[in-house]
């Protein structure tokens, strides 16, 4: 083919990838796509999964030290589903043609991103009802979005991740309840916690629409329905009620209903602080990459066992196979 033909033929796959976001339909795995679209999901699934997959150490650090067996089963199946739902994404980056190794690769290297918010500390138990409420409770806003992203892998995922993120939404919500409800010292322990976790929450949604170079190019092919701050927004008028509702406060004096545009207007987030914790210089940055090399370790003799497993069920597969 030649220069011509090939430039017509690639404008002719640019406007059929076009009208089928402009009609909702999903782009699938074997569909033409820009490889620009295929470079920003995996940049965008990626860093999802190794948020999932980091995510489990915060809370995994208190599996055992739950204060009762309900609490200890709780906990203990909320992680497990942390690692699946990094087994989905991973699953739905490998359908563009990356491979979960070099996921890893990157991840074990300190090259890749995951959120923000699993570089602070677990401090107390109460940590634990506010990751659930909080944490979990903006993953939902921004997932339930994404559930309609234009990347059919993608958004599948994200409908089964959901379901499961509103029942560990409510499970933190309920422990925090419980705990606000208690003692002097338990009640202490929770608004410490929310204090704590307030600021860093609203950070994960990621830098201001003016200072956020994805959004646009992300917004246009529908692989992201609504931008930063609007999630942002969205999380804020959920979560004050909630508070409220437990008796707790949130630590901004700037938070007030704004009967104008109704919605809660906050305060000033310290963007300086979300960069030096993406860029590597959180409070628990190391020691989460630490733990994360550590257990790819641990896990090794687990892969090769199943790689093991898998080798040998191909060759009986195909001795046994009628020639
Ligand atoms: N942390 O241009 P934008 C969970 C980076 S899942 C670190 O606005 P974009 C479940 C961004 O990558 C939580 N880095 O980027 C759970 C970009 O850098 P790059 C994870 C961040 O993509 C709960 C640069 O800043 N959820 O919590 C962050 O348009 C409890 C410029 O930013 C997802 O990943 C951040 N917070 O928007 C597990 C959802 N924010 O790559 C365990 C999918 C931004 O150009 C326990 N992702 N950056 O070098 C998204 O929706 C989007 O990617 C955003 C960022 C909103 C995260």
């Amino acid at each position: 083919m030649d220069d011509r033909a090939t430039r017509e033929s690639e404008g002719a796959l640019e406007a059929d990838f076009a009208s089928r976001l402009d009609a909702g339909k999903s782009i699938e795995p074997r569909d033409w796509m820009p490889e620009r679209y295929r470079k920003q999901l995996v940049r965008m699934i990626s860093q999802h999964a190794h948020s999932e997959v980091v995510g489990m150490l915060p809370e995994g650090n208190w599996i055992t030290r739950a204060p009762s067996l309900k609490r200890k089963i709780g906990l203990l199946s909320k992680v497990e589903d942390e690692a699946g739902h990094g087994l989905y994404l991973y699953a739905a980056a490998e359908t563009l043609g990356v491979s979960r190794d070099q996921m890893f690769e990157q991840l074990l290297a300190g090259a890749a991103k995951y959120s923000s918010i699993f570089n602070y500390a677990t401090l107390t138990w109460a940590d634990v009802g506010a990751i659930g409420w909080l944490v979990d409770g903006a993953a939902i806003i921004n997932q339930t979005t994404l559930a309609k992203t234009s990347y059919g892998p993608y958004a599948r995922a994200m409908r089964r991740i959901c379901t499961e993120e509103n029942a560990h939404k409510r499970q933190g919500f309920e422990m925090l309840a419980t705990l606000a409800a208690g003692t002097p010292g338990q009640r202490a322990m929770a608004q410490d916690a929310v204090d704590r976790w307030w600021w860093p929450t609203l950070m994960m949604f990621g830098p201001p629409d003016t200072d956020s170079p994805n959004s646009g190019e992300l917004m246009r092919w529908k692989v992201k329905p609504k931008s930063n701050d609007e999630l942002r927004q969205r999380f804020v008028d959920l979560a004050v009620p909630q508070a409220r509702a437990m008796e707790l406060t949130l630590p901004d004096p700037d938070l007030r209903w704004d009967e104008e545009n109704g919605h809660w207007s906050f305060g000033a987030i310290d963007w300086d602080e979300f960069w030096r914790v993406v860029k590597g210089g959180g409070p628990m940055n190391r020691d989460r990459l630490r733990d994360r090399r550590r257990a790819h370790e641990e896990g090794r003799w687990v892969r090769e066992a199943a790689e093991a497993y898998e080798a040998k069920r191909r060759a009986r597969a195909e001795t046994s196979a009628p020639s």
